[in-house]
């Protein structure tokens, strides 16, 4: 189905033999009045999104683009609360401290399937900037670099026409929906994730009414908000991390697979703090997937914090009710529905002993004779000529489809058994590449956020230091398995280093040159992140102020004591 969204039409309701018109719904118009009276006394954000709201920006991304391309006006002239805070709500991110007049626009993507067709039309989007390129992001997304604003139309079209879109991705929006990675070609699967993830987007950004792309309903929010779905024991969707995460296991009495509920589990500047049990278990059906996520964001959209942006994430309300409270609270909301499902209690996880799996390289899929091949793409970042050869690539050898991962890489699905050798033959995949099937154990597992080449918020470079990093390693020392290093560029983590085996966070540091202590690029350094079923944070930093330029030593020393590395 192709959705679009058209010109907005107000919405005719026909009463009797008169047709009455009423005002098209706003992200505000869906607020209770005590929410919009807190609103009015909360922070600036939510002052901005009372005065215009964020879903204007459907309509008015079109109406800038015309008016620049017909240069009637300049992207300077664009009010300051559009382009600094309403356009992220279709994606938009101006990038104003590093590349001005430039923008980041975020898709989304759930459960991290693209096909070729649109991983050529993000290389087509992206070419005509110079520096123009793609990347994968940590909720397997995709952003597009470089995009300017009279061109933003054409692409919202493009991706409309995909069965795509970049509305509500951004700012106080529900993010990219998590899913499996494996979904559907896993022998050890418990649920398929992608109609999940699929229903969860529409709920979210599909205009019930007029089928077009952009929901009011979830456009004003109190903050972020993010959804995690595992397919399996692996929980590679990361469900503690997210605000609602899904994790999989069968009902102890009747076996019907379902889902218990974590809730809460977030990063930020102020707090990092891990998902909590929620006591909550729901069978594994759209029905009760769409209604329970339907319930904790209309509690979550209505009665979370507007003051301090820093307290308005899902985990502050769940401890306002108390956790038992808010189970109670989401029971009866979800009975208000009345669309006959039953919340039970958490059912008891398994305890066997389980390995997580690896996702790169070429893995047998439950499919007879078809295989999974996982490529690394450094740090997620992909050009033009790149996003073009991972497409020939699936067109070739997996029928078109490209999964994304939460580590920024990318897995070809369903290669056929008698076709790997070719595959591994094809010149993208050489060493004079950046694709890589089977790279180094550290090189390999290498997650870096945007960093200071985009984000205005980044205290140091990320995504180039890790990649030379990763290489530098390896040339230094050998591990005996894959050691999970992640950089992000400031405290609010989006490259998660708290769950990283070793985390580098981007901070000030001084170093003494020429006898004088000045300041230089520096990290803090996390060790012991662990992520599946046996999921831990590292939440304090080992080491602070590390310059970078002393780094690599230090991680040399990490990587012996705590990982067993040798020299090489
Ligand atoms: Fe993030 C803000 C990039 C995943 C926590 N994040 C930002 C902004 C929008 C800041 C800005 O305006 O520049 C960054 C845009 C930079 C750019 O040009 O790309 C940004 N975040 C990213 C991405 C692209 C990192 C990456 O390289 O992959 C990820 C995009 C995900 C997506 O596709 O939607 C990204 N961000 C995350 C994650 C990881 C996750 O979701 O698993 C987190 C931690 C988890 C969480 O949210 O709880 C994360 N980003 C933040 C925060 C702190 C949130 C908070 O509650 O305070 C901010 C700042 C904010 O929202 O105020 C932030
Ligand atoms: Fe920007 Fe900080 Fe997120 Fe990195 S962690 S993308 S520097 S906001």
């Amino acid at each position: 189905m192709i959705f679009r969204r058209l010109a907005l039409f107000p919405i005719t309701v026909t009463a009797f033999s008169a047709t009455v018109m009423t005002k098209k719904p706003t992200g505000t118009s869906f607020l209770p009045e005590e929410t919009i009276a807190r609103a009015k006394t909360g922070s600036p954000i939510e002052k901005i999104k009372l005065e215009k709201d964020g879903s204007a920006a459907w309509v008015d991304v079109y109406e800038y683009a015309r008016k620049i391309r017909e240069g009637e006006m300049t992207w300077e002239e664009v009010e300051k609360a559009d382009l600094d805070t309403r356009l992220k709500y279709v994606g938009m991110l101006h990038r104003n401290k590093r590349t001005p007049g430039q923008f980041m626009m975020r898709l989304k993507v759930p459960n991290g399937i693209v096909n070729s067709d649109q991983m050529r039309f993000y290389a087509s989007c992206v070419e005509k900037y110079e520096n123009g390129c793609v990347d994968i992001t940590t909720r397997q997304n995709i952003q597009l670099r470089g995009v300017r604003l009279e061109h933003a139309d054409a692409i919202i079209e493009g991706l409309h026409a995909r069965n795509q879109t970049s509305f509500q991705s951004a700012l106080d929006s529900v993010r990219n929906v998590v899913g499996s990675p494996l979904a559907g070609i896993d022998d050890q699967e418990l649920v398929d994730t992608r109609a999940l993830c699929n229903a969860i987007n529409d709920l979210i950004s599909l205009d019930p009414v007029t089928q077009t792309r952009g929901n009011p309903a979830y456009a004003n929010l109190p903050r972020k908000f993010n959804i995690a779905i595992s397919g399996s024991r692996d929980d590679y969707a990361h469900t503690h991390i997210n605000d609602i995460g899904l994790v999989p296991v069968p009902h102890a009495q009747s076996g019907v697979m379902g889902f218990n509920v974590v809730l809460g589990g977030y990063m930020s500047i102020k707090r990092v703090a891990e998902s909590v049990d929620a006591n909550m278990w729901i069978p594994a059906d759209r029905n009760s997937v769409v209604t329970l996520c339907e319930a904790v964001l209309r509690l979550f959209r209505d009665e979370s914090d507007r003051k301090d942006r820093q307290k308005a994430r899902l985990l502050w309300l769940v401890e306002k009710y108390g956790v038992a409270e808010f189970k109670e609270a989401v029971a009866k909301e979800v009975q208000s529905y009345q669309r006959g499902v039953t919340i039970e209690d958490a059912q008891p996880l398994p305890t066997t002993p389980f390995q997580r799996r690896e996702l790169l390289g070429v893995h047998p899929q439950p499919q007879e004779g078809k295989m999974r091949v996982g490529i690394l793409v450094p740090v997620g970042r992909l050009s033009a000529t790149e996003c073009r050869q991972l497409a020939d690539l699936a067109d070739q050898y997996s029928g078109g489809e490209i999964r994304l991962t939460v580590e920024q890489n990318v897995i070809l699905p369903n290669v056929d058994a008698t076709q790997i050798d070719a595959l591994l033959q094809e010149p993208a995949l050489q060493d004079d590449s950046r694709f890589r099937v089977n790279p180094g154990l550290i090189e390999g597992n290498v997650v870096s956020c945007t960093g200071a080449e985009f984000c205005g918020l980044a205290l140091i470079e990320t995504k180039a230091n890790a990649v030379a990093m990763g290489q530098e390693l390896e040339k230094l020392v050998k591990v005996d398995r894959p050691i999970r290093i992640h950089w992000t560029g400031c405290p609010n983590s989006c490259a998660q280093v708290q769950v990283a085996d070793i985390g580098i966070m981007g901070a000030p540091a001084r170093k003494e040159i020429d006898g004088k202590k000045v300041a230089v690029p520096g990290c803090k350094i996390f060790v012991g992140g662990r992520i599946g079923e046996d999921a831990h944070l590292a939440i304090d930093p080992v080491q602070e102020a590390v310059p970078l330029e002393d780094l690599i030593p230090e991680l040399v020393k990490i990587l012996k004591s705590e990982f067993g590395a040798v020299d090489v």
